[in-house]
């Protein structure tokens, strides 16, 4: 188990597309525990293989509530909701939409509303190798929605006006350049 480090913009494996999975081995099991310790120490609720520079069809997410959130009540107890999605692909969108503040942990501490669909079906694979066909809605869909993006190479900053994006990726780039110096 290994704590990978998140790679930021403007690195340039977070703008493509990655490869489908074309066989579950030991080491896509070891991939997965890696992420998923990743995720929850970051902390975040979801996370996908490019953002730890593998480029493969693979998402992890758990958007339960857990004891270091804030809306968990004192004394409830702490849950988790592990989800591990293999070549996810969205087989339906819902017209309606929903508008969440979004963050990325690959471009850490902008936060900016998106609209997505607020009723999604997705199929995936498991870790066990057995299609799963399931609807999402809420924070999970806008989570998959989001996870799926990256597997593309599409950053939630891909939905903001140029203006906005260009303000952000500036920052970033600014700061890759003083890091290479
Ligand atoms: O993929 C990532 O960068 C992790 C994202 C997942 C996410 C983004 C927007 C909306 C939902 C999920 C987040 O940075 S995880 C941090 C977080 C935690 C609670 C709620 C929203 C985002
Ligand atoms: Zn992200």
């Amino acid at each position: 188990m290994a704590i990978r480090p998140i790679l930021y913009i403007p690195d340039p494996r977070l703008k493509q597309v990655t490869a489908p999975v074309t066989e579950i081995t030991d080491e896509t099991r070891a991939l997965v525990k890696d992420m998923f310790e990743t995720m929850y120490d970051a902390p975040g609720i979801g996370l996908a293989a490019p953002q730890i520079g593998v480029m493969q069809r693979i998402v992890v997410i758990d958007c339960a509530k857990r004891a270091d959130d804030a809306e968990v009540a004192e004394g409830e107890e702490e849950i988790s909701d592990p989800i591990t999605l293999i070549n996810p692909e969205i087989t339906w969108v819902s017209e309606e939409t929903r508008v969440y503040e979004e963050g990325c942990l690959s471009i850490p501490e902008y936060y900016e509303e998106v609209e997505r669909p607020d009723r999604i079906r997705i199929r995936y694979m498991n870790l066990e190798g057995e299609t799963i066909e399931r609807e999402a809605d809420g924070l999970l869909a806008t989570c998959m929605q989001h996870e799926v993006d990256h597997l593309n190479g599409k950053l939630f900053i891909d939905y903001l006006s140029r203006l906005k994006r260009e303000r952000i990726t500036k920052k970033f780039e600014k700061a890759a350049r003083r890091a290479a110096e």
